[in-house]
């Protein structure tokens, strides 16, 4: 009896909760309200399905209890029943699928309007592609890829000239009502691509290419999430996608640069330029995911008065964090792990001018503090 009743309990309080939850969806901000219907449906059939069982047994349990003298009896097959209960569990397992397959194919149907825009996934970021002018993404390659050309744009194709690279850690802009396709790459592990307004997911798998495609139906900002566990660093891989009137945002498009303007400005990059070409590596290469250069403690040790500071390592040992301690901290970051941190740093592969402009950014990251020898240590693990 007992057990009626907190089955009982357990049922009105699911009702109640989904009726009264404080979660409720974010609002609509795609095209896709389908993906609403579907998850109503699932709801409502599920629902039924679990207050019914949860409820027959409760009538069973009350009426068919033990009592003395009464006994079972044997009834080991109902083709009457089997035939009722055949008929309905496939009912809800139709109703519950057939609507998924009808919308996945309309989310995978591109519209021929559709404007091409190329997501590529790498721990743990987001860059975005453009494909310029020629309305065509130019062709890529991994053998193109270096951290001036991340994305691998082959820079033989004409159609790749135009393209407009936005670099992970930059954001996602997008035309209100115009439909999208994403064209999606991943550079080292599965990924997905995820913005819950636009209720529109999709994996980002390494080797192949993935795509879906909505219309964003109001303007404002989202955030698109990775929502593949894709290591260490998977919480923090999201970036903003900017819904914006299709003027302001031909007018954003004409401001950035082409491919073929950004291999022209590699060209003339002046020696002088190295602080802001390491400031740009390590955004463009996530070191910003987990290092700070403003003295906060991250995943990582900030960067912030780093150069020429005595560094406990794990051992208790002590080093000046000089020039060759930050190299072999990025190329080999096990090697000499700092006090107080988890060894969580991914080794790097960078050629040495890519390592001088990353010291070079790192040693230009000194505040007054540095020279005042009371100034407290930012680095709260020593
Ligand atoms: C996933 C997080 C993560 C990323 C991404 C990352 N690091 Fe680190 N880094 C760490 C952690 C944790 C430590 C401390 C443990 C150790 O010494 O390896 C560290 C240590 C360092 C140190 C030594 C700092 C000190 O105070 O001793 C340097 C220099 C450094 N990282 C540079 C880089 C550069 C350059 C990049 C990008 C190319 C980068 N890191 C990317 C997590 C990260
Ligand atoms: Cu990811």
């Amino acid at each position: 009896m007992v057990l009626a009743i907190i089955l009982t309990i357990i049922v009105i309080g699911s009702v109640a909760f989904h009726l009264l939850t404080p979660w409720t969806l974010t609002e609509l901000g795609s095209n896709w309200q389908s993906m609403d219907a579907m998850l109503h449906i699932s709801f409502a059939i599920t629902g039924v399905v679990f207050v019914a069982v949860t409820l027959f047994m409760v009538l069973a349990i009350v009426r068919y209890r033990h009592r003395p003298g009464r006994k079972a009896q044997y009834s080991p097959d109902s083709r009457r029943l089997e035939l009722w209960l055949l008929g309905l569990t496939t009912v809800g397992i139709v109703a519950l699928l057939a609507p998924g397959l009808v919308y996945y194919y309309d989310f995978t149907r591109t519209p021929d309007d559709a404007m091409r825009v190329e997501v590529v996934g790498e721990q743990w970021r987001f860059a975005f592609r453009y494909p310029g002018e020629s309305g065509q993404l130019g062709r890529t390659s991994i053998e193109h890829v270096t951290s001036d050309n991340p994305l691998g744009l082959d820079p033989g194709d004409p159609a790749s000239q135009d393209d407009i690279v936005i670099p992970a850690g930059g954001d996602l802009h997008l035309p209100v009502d115009q439909p999208v396709e994403l064209v999606m790459r991943a550079r080292d592990v599965i990924h997905s691509f995820f913005v819950p307004e636009f209720r529109a997911k999709m994996d980002m798998v390494p080797g192949m290419v993935t795509s879906f495609w909505f219309t964003p139906t109001r303007t404002g900002t989202f955030e698109a999430l990775c929502a593949q566990h894709c290591g260490v660093g998977h919480y923090n891989m999201s970036a903003t996608v900017n819904v914006m009137e299709r003027e302001a945002f031909e007018d954003w498009l004409g401001e950035q640069q082409t491919f073929g303007e950004h291999l022209a400005a590699l060209g003339d990059r002046d020696e002088d330029d190295e602080v802001s070409w390491g400031r740009e590596l390590a955004t463009s290469e996530g070191c910003m995911a987990c290092h700070s250069d403003d003295g906060s403690r991250d995943v990582g040790p900030t960067w912030l008065n780093l150069y020429g500071r005595e560094v406990t390592l794990e051992d208790d040992s002590t080093v000046v964090a000089d020039e060759e301690y930050i190299r072999r901290s990025i190329t080999d970051p096990r090697a000499q792990l700092t006090k107080g941190y988890p060894p969580a740093m991914p080794a790097y592969d960078f050629d040495d001018d890519e390592l001088d402009a990353l010291v070079a950014y790192i040693r230009s990251l000194q505040d007054d503090e540095n020279n005042n020898p009371d100034a407290p240590d930012t680095n709260a693990e020593r």
